[in-house]
């Protein structure tokens, strides 16, 4: 019998996937699979890929990984909605980047004769949202690669379907789950002998905690917007991030020049509407 951690979107959350490492121990795994989007949204770069790098092989790349990899060290600048995109670059050693570069999208992996495929979205596009019944994406997928297994992140959401046999999951989030609790998840795959379990995990931390984590770092002051909504979902598990792009964007109409002008006054507006203090 093998047992394997399953762990996405950490988003630079050191304290949160330190916690989470934590709780795994009691399962005494013998490998981990990561699912990509480790970095930003947070400020702990370094120590979060310093830690997962050193686990496993079994490391694909998330959007948000690829974006700092391959950034062009230009077209962020002076771009408020930027900011944290930029603080993450700027604030990850070259050495990690290089890390970053050399991770593929998606990997395939035999472990107990069970063909496991996991990436971020899925491996034709990294962005691309799975959800419990996306049935097209899931008949693509078993055409095209026949494993047994399939895993995906970037939704935040964890789901667990079984469809013609095979499994299909997401085991949410490290940081920033959106299913209304303040919680971090993950997944414990059991294969023995052709028989695959999985069970879905949550752990509840505490928000002071976390509160305190951020606002006392320089990403909370030099990200004060992005990091207020980051904090806010982790303790509502609401995407108070995408909402406050929505909300933006009907001023802007997406358009990047204005979005960047109207980032701190709609922000400021945002919060108020939705009664949230600014921490
Ligand atoms: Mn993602």
């Amino acid at each position: 019998m093998k047992k394997i951690a399953i762990i996405n979107d950490i988003h630079s959350n050191y304290l949160l996937l330190k916690l989470v490492l934590e709780d795994i121990k009691k399962y005494n795994v013998d490998d981990f699979i990561f699912c990509g989007d480790y970095i930003t949204d947070g400020f702990d770069n370094d120590r979060v890929l310093n830690l997962i790098k050193n686990k496993t092989e079994n490391i694909i790349a998330g959007n948000r990984d690829l974006s700092i990899a391959n950034y062009d060290n230009k077209s962020w600048n002076g771009i408020n909605q930027m900011k944290s995109m930029l603080y993450a670059y700027n604030n990850t050693t070259e050495e990690n980047k290089n890390f970053l570069k050399t991770l593929p999208i998606f990997k395939i992996i035999n472990i107990e004769n069970q063909k496991i495929c996991f990436s971020h979205g899925t491996p034709f596009n990294v962005r691309e949202l799975v959800n419990s019944n996306s049935y097209d994406v899931f008949e693509e997928l078993i055409d095209k690669f026949s494993c047994d297994i399939y895993l995906s992140a970037h939704t935040h959401i964890p789901f667990h379907t079984v469809y013609k046999n095979k499994h299909f999951i997401n085991s949410g989030a490290v940081s920033c789950v959106v299913d209304n609790k303040p919680h971090s998840t993950y997944g414990i795959l059991s294969i023995k002998e052709n028989e695959v379990h999985y069970s879905q995990n949550e752990l509840y931390y505490n928000f002071e905690d976390v509160k305190k984590y951020y606002t006392d770092s320089n990403y909370h002051k030099e990200c004060k917007e992005w990091s207020n909504l980051i904090l806010y979902t982790l303790r509502d598990g609401f995407d108070y991030c995408c909402g406050f792009i929505e909300y933006i964007n009907k001023f802007s109409n997406g358009n990047e020049k204005t979005t960047s002008n109207l980032w701190h006054v709609k922000f400021e507006e945002y919060m108020h509407y939705k009664n949230l203090e600014i921490l």
